[in-house]
């Protein structure tokens, strides 16, 4: 008898423990299977002729690389026929997508950033796809916008699957961050860590540090302190890590703790940060927070802002949870300066 217990049995025994339904069951095995799909479209490299980029741009003004374009086709066609979706919107569309008429409709909305860190798709760097799912409200027509508007905390799921020397992925369904392998042999996610724990402590943090000429004073101060090492009031010393993909650096949290921290720069003083609320910090703060990790916009927890526009960004402080109240902490002594 396999010990291994495949994604589609802890599916079913979620299900079993009421904590998703039947819909919710086959929204996560089509993501899941799509994300399948995507890694072997990744796992061709330059051999596959769709490396570069496409030609195109996003309403983020990215050039978006063929890779992207493929995966969000890939997202947008596995949850067409299911039943179980009404919309779906992604960094790579302007507006929502709602499920053709040709199919029924459900009652969740899906959010994905489709192939998140495709800068280093051409350099052969892990990259991923994120996901997070909402119910729909009962107010508003389930494909506007303004029914994906639902703060952080309304999310029933959320993950993310990473493309690197493994295929993994990672998936809350509001009951604890669990993490799956890709059996290559047999095609199937199999369960390789239940219930993942981000010690609370850290020494290793992450940040784009060219950019530190442009933090706010407190966020110098912060990254100052840690520099300093133990002599200084931190008192112990500290690693640097920064992949530039969001699901790696992540993932290495997850695995071993960390701080990951992008924040508000005044490169482009009208922007409040370069990554996204709705499709990269909510879902990334659910599985943090499953995992007893922290999550802030650098003075307030990111799963309570209520979002005002389906691509806002939003400065992102998450990982161990105590490193994750500390850099707070510095921000919020400095506005009461
Ligand atoms: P920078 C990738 O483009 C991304 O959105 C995240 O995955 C990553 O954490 C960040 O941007 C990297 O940004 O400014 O260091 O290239």
């Amino acid at each position: 008898m396999s010990q291994h217990v495949s994604l589609t049995r802890f599916l079913i025994e979620e299900e079993r423990a009421d904590h998703i339904n039947a819909d919710l069951r086959l929204l996560i095995e089509v993501v899941a299977r799509a994300c399948k799909t995507i890694s072997v479209a990744v796992g061709k490299g330059a051999l596959g002729g769709i490396l570069g980029d496409a030609g195109t741009g996003n309403i983020q003004g990215e050039a978006q690389k063929k890779l992207d374009v493929i995966a969000n086709e890939v997202l947008l066609e596995a949850n067409a026929w299911g039943g179980h979706l009404a919309a779906c919107a992604s960094e790579e569309m302007d507006d929502p997508y709602p499920i053709p008429d040709a199919f029924p409709r459900g009652n969740f909305l899906l959010l994905f950033d489709p192939l998140d860190g495709s800068s280093n798709i051409d350099v052969n760097v892990s990259i991923g796809t994120i996901f997070s799912v909402l119910k729909c409200p009962g107010d508003v027509q389930c494909v506007d916008t303004q029914a994906f508007l639902q703060p952080g905390s309304s999310q029933v799921a959320a993950g993310y699957c990473v493309y690197g020397p493994a295929t993994t992925l990672i998936l809350t369904v509001g009951h604890g961050t669990h993490q799956f392998t890709l059996d290559r042999e047999q095609g199937s996610f199999v369960l390789t860590q239940r219930d993942m724990r981000i010690p609370e402590e850290t020494q290793e943090f992450a940040i784009n540090m060219s950019n530190k000429r442009h933090w706010e004073a407190p966020m110098q101060a912060y990254i100052d302190d840690l520099l300093i090492g133990k002599e200084g009031p931190r008192g112990k010393n500290f690693n640097m890590r920064w992949i530039a993909s969001m699901v790696a650096d992540v993932h290495r949290i997850l695995t071993r703790g960390g701080v990951f921290i992008y924040p508000w720069d005044k490169k482009d003083p009208n922007k409040p940060g370069k990554l996204r609320l709705m499709y990269e910090a909510n879902p990334m703060s659910f599985l943090v927070e499953q995992a007893g990790g922290a999550s802030t916009n650098g003075r307030s927890r990111i799963m309570d802002i209520p979002p005002t526009e389906l691509h806002q960004r939003v400065p992102v402080f998450l990982g161990s949870k105590k490193e994750v109240e500390a850099v707070t902490d510095y921000h919020r002594k400095a506005d009461q300066a």
